[in-house]
């Protein structure tokens, strides 16, 4: 039956007369809701659209003010779904200004014919789920309610102005302008006195205007902010010969890139790069006057750790301090209170220089904040500052605002979207929400939305959208609702995916910190433009994982799950080693193999730089066997760690955790010794072990020797490493020595002779694979010696062992028997603390600056380590959120491994 007429029938149902009946409504005629109609109405369905303006442009309608342009350069900030559009419109400028914006969606619509079902001037007052007729009603502030199948909010995610929250404004006698709702006619400042309260982007873009106009210009700043030149002027010749060379490849690379525009993924990190080389690079971006070129090509571990900010925060003041004349004033203008990055930075036409005008003043409320507004101006704590206009650019409620401010939402079961979002958005994959069926979202909260291109993901949700309804309606279905377990998963990759990043450190309006009382978290998707468009594809591709279907005469299909169970990065770097079709290492033979790791490892980042990196020789069991030593750069002596290597006994050396020992040195302000014990095949079991203990004698008899602390040492290692390390706790307890204070056991092999679940449920997939790890137990030791305690020490006697820390990761074959030593070690009465982590794998915390979520996995181990050694914690600025312990709400930022 046609929609239509299932309308017409639901609407006799309610007897309510006069409904519009449509497959699709849709609020909004920006940029969204434009393509929107256009694509429904290609795939055949009767469509409406609801915009509160008299005209298409949403935001672009809107934000009117002095200065207001894109900044996203503006070939980049079309659309791309018709290359003949791409051909047919040219724009002016590098940055395109509103109007230019404005006239551009203006010609999309009447090029497209979508005016005809768009109905102007009239606003959503509440939207309803009728379960009986599988329809939303929406009823609107003009003309008729609106019935319809599906109902799409393409509200935008920066619409709802937030209140000015300063006391008074009613009082104020002169002119009252809000940068978000700027008047239609023309605004006259010149000669006036004008207050901006404000520094964010609308703030930042209107000051230098009105500062030409107005005899006097105060600005009113709570937070400084970052902001870069613009550089206006023509599109740059090499982006342009880009996209007309080949267009089609320039907008698909914007498609799979990170922010939505086609820049590639830095690699190097900043401390492979010298401070004439980071110099050259941050100049090359501020001539640049690219946002997302600052934001992204720089160094690597810009955006995802303080250290690698703060240089490009460094050279940014600098910047600041060089274009403000006035130093007092330069010093208020530059940001500390943030990492760059984690608030929205701006783009600006001479905003710094416009503070060297003798009519501009800035007013830090850091300093005097504002008491009230009078009839005359604003009074601060300090003074009071006449003036003729207020500008308010105080912002936006951001994300959520939008969709859940303007008109209530009542779902299934008459929940109401308010109390379902009471705590913080909840979305799977940013598009729907559990309990309302048949509601999409264009960039909600949980999407990449406003941390990218905003042209490029809106595409992208559009198509995935009108995509899925043309499949249910083949299929039969009527009904699509995202399932509660779904949902909760997308938050915990989202949660996950915010740790990466340094949003966590800022209050910002991507965070609801900007609005008194709004729930706190990072609201859009951290996790990039192009894995989140995979990300949606294999939703789609496991059969609409997630979603619930239904529909008269079809079996209902639901198949529910987590889409993304992997931690992000784990999942990049997954992906990454799948698509290299890598070999299966057992193939290789031995040395083939190590030949591979060699190779391998020579292409991950260079390890951070510790105090000292020292190679020496020590007599191992049966001849001298090498080492390496890291040394952190505080003052000594430091406790010593005697560290095992990973690689199945069979691969690797001293060296090749080498990223590891210098992150672990670095952490726990202790001595790592890095083993280059002997390795199968040549020297099969019990070499290995035998090396173990007699390494460790030597270490601990020769500590004061290297420089370390005398006395009790620890023991460390991953994988085979750590059953070494296991191992040895148990030899020097038996045999007589040295003294061990504690062991940090890495997904250790704890048991040859015995095969748990994780080996199957881990088989494959996840780097390690159980093929590998039978061929390494093959080579190591024959089955008769397998169960002996110095191959599987989780046959050896467990009681008076130090403490322990056991690591176990969810995908790793090795997963379960180090659960097991981690539980048989506390029923032997050992002090043990077990970290399961979520979503990582075997080598999840060993890829040092890769796997960036395995920060705060390492965090914990060297806080065990120091405890061990009797040392108190150590902190760094930044370490806020990493360090897993409390249970975080599903939107909360937190969720670093636990
Ligand atoms: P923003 O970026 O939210 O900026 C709002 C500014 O107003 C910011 O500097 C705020 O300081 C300031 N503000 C907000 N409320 C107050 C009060 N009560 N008193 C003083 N100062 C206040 O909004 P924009 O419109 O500039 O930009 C929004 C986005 O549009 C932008 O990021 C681009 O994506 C496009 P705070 O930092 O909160 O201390």
């Amino acid at each position: 039956m046609p929609d239509t007429m299932v309308a017409a029938r639901a609407s006799e149902k309610t007897g309510s007369a006069g409904t519009q009946a449509v497959d699709v409504a849709v609020v909004g005629a920006g940029f969204a809701g434009l393509y929107l109609l256009h694509r429904l109405r290609k795939a055949g369905f009767t469509t409406v659209a609801l915009e509160e303006a008299d005209d298409v442009g949403g935001t672009w309608y809107w934000n009117r003010y002095p200065g207001a342009r894109c900044d996203i350069q503006t070939i980049d900030y079309s659309y791309t779904f018709d290359p003949e559009l791409d051909r047919a419109w040219k724009w002016s400028e590098k940055y395109a200004t509103q109007p230019e914006i404005l006239r551009y969606l203006g010609f999309v619509a009447d090029r497209y014919d979508v005016r005809r079902d768009i109905r102007f001037g009239t606003r959503v007052t509440a939207a309803n789920w009728d379960q009986g007729a599988e329809r939303w009603l929406l009823t609107t502030d003009h003309g008729a309610a609106v019935s319809c199948r599906y109902y799409i909010m393409a509200t935008g995610c920066l619409s709802s102005p937030k209140p000015p929250e300063i006391d008074g404004v009613k009082d104020f006698k002169g002119e009252v302008y809000f940068t978000g709702r700027w008047p239609h006619n023309e605004v006259k400042l010149a000669g006036k006195r004008v207050a901006v309260i404000g520094t964010g982007s609308s703030g930042i873009q209107s000051i230098p205007l009105i500062a030409e106009q107005a005899a006097e210009l105060t600005v009113f700043q709570r937070t400084p902010n970052f902001a870069l030149p613009a550089h206006n002027g023509p599109a740059p010749a090499d982006r342009v010969a880009l996209l007309e060379g080949d267009s089609a490849t320039y907008r698909e690379q914007a498609r799979w890139s990170l922010a939505g525009v086609p820049l590639p993924q830095q690699t190097e990190v900043s401390w492979q790069l010298s401070d004439a080389e980071r110099r050259e690079r941050f100049e090359k971006a501020w001539a640049a006057g690219d946002l997302v070129y600052m934001l992204t090509q720089l160094w690597a571990d810009q955006g995802v750790d303080v250290d690698g900010n703060a240089l490009l925060a460094d050279l940014l003041r600098e910047k600041i301090r060089s274009l403000v004349k006035d130093p007092a004033t330069a010093e208020a203008l530059s940001p500390h209170d943030h990492p760059f990055g984690s608030k929205r930075p701006c783009l600006d036409t001479n905003y710094y220089a416009t503070y060297n005008r003798p009519n501009v003043t800035l007013v830090n409320l850091r300093q005097e904040p504002i008491k009230s507004i009078t009839a005359s101006g604003i009074r601060t704590d300090k003074r009071a500052i006449d003036v003729d206009a207020i500008v308010f650019a105080t912002g936006f409620d951001a994300m959520t605002g939008a969709i859940m401010a303007i008109h209530p939402i009542t779902g299934r079961d008459g929940k109401s979207l308010s109390d379902v979002w009471a705590h913080g958005p909840q979305t799977y994959l940013g598009l729907a929400v559990s309990g309302f069926p048949n509601l999409f979202m264009i960039t909600g909260p949980g999407s990449p939305s406003v941390l990218s291109n905003m042209a490029v993901s809106i595409e992208q949700h559009v198509d995935w959208v009108v995509d899925r309804l043309v499949a249910m309606r083949e299929a039969g279905f009527t009904t699509i609702e995202a399932t509660e377990a779904a949902q909760d998963g997308w938050a915990r990759h989202m949660a996950d995916c915010a740790t990466l990043t340094l949003h966590r450190l800022a209050n910002t309006w991507y965070t609801g910190a900007n609005v008194p009382g709004k729930p706190q978290g990072v609201m859009p998707y951290t996790g990039g433009v192009g894995p989140y468009r995979s990300i949606c594809n294999e939703v789609v591709g496991k059969g609409m994982l997630g979603f619930r279907l239904k529909g008269p005469g079809v079996a209902e299909q639901c198949n529910d799950g987590e889409v993304v169970r992997l931690q992000p990065d784990v999942r990049l770097v997954l992906n990454m080693l799948e698509e290299m079709k890598l070999p299966a290492i057992e193939s290789l033979g031995a040395q083939g193999a190590r030949d591979f790791v060699t190779e391998f490892n020579a292409g991950r980042p260079a390890g951070r730089p510790v105090g000292e990196v020292v190679d020496g020789t020590l007599p191992g069991a049966d001849g001298p066997l090498p080492y390496r030593l890291y040394r952190p750069a505080t003052p000594g002596p430091h406790p010593v760690v005697v560290y095992f290597h990973g690689g199945g006994w069979v691969l690797g050396d001293e060296q090749s955790d080498d990223p590891f020992c210098r992150d672990m040195c670095r952490r726990s302000g202790m001595i790592f010794v890095s083993v280059g014990y002997r390795h199968a095949p040549e020297h099969r079991f019990p070499a290995a072990a035998e090396d173990g203990l007699a390494a460790t004698r030597w270490i601990a008899a020769h500590a004061a020797e290297l420089g370390g602390r005398p006395g009790p040492v620890l023991v460390a290692g991953w994988s085979a490493g750590g059953n070494i390390a296991a191992v040895t706790c148990q030899l020097a307890r038996d045999r007589g020595g040295p003294e061990i204070a504690g062991q940090l056991l890495l997904c250790p092999v704890t048991d040859c002779a015995v095969e748990r679940p994780s080996y199957t449920d881990n088989a494959t997939g996840y780097f390690l694979t159980r093929a590998l790890m039978y061929w390494f137990k093959d080579l190591y030791c024959s089955p008769a010696d397998r169960s002996d305690p110095r191959a599987s020490p989780l046959h050896g006697k467990l009681s008076g062992l130090p403490p322990a820390l056991v690591v176990t990761c969810e995908f790793d074959p090795l997963r379960d028997e180090g659960v097991a030593y981690a539980e048989a070690l506390t029923a032997a009465g050992v002090p043990v603390q077990h970290i399961e982590a979520r979503g990582h794998f075997h080598a999840s915390f060993t890829m040092v600056d890769v796997v960036i979520t395995g920060v705060g996995g390492r965090m914990q181990m060297a806080d065990a380590l120091r405890r061990y050694a009797g040392l108190p914690p150590e902190r760094k600025q930044g370490d806020e959120g990493l360090r897993p312990g409390r249970t975080a709400s599903p939107h909360e930022i937190n969720a670093a491994a636990e």
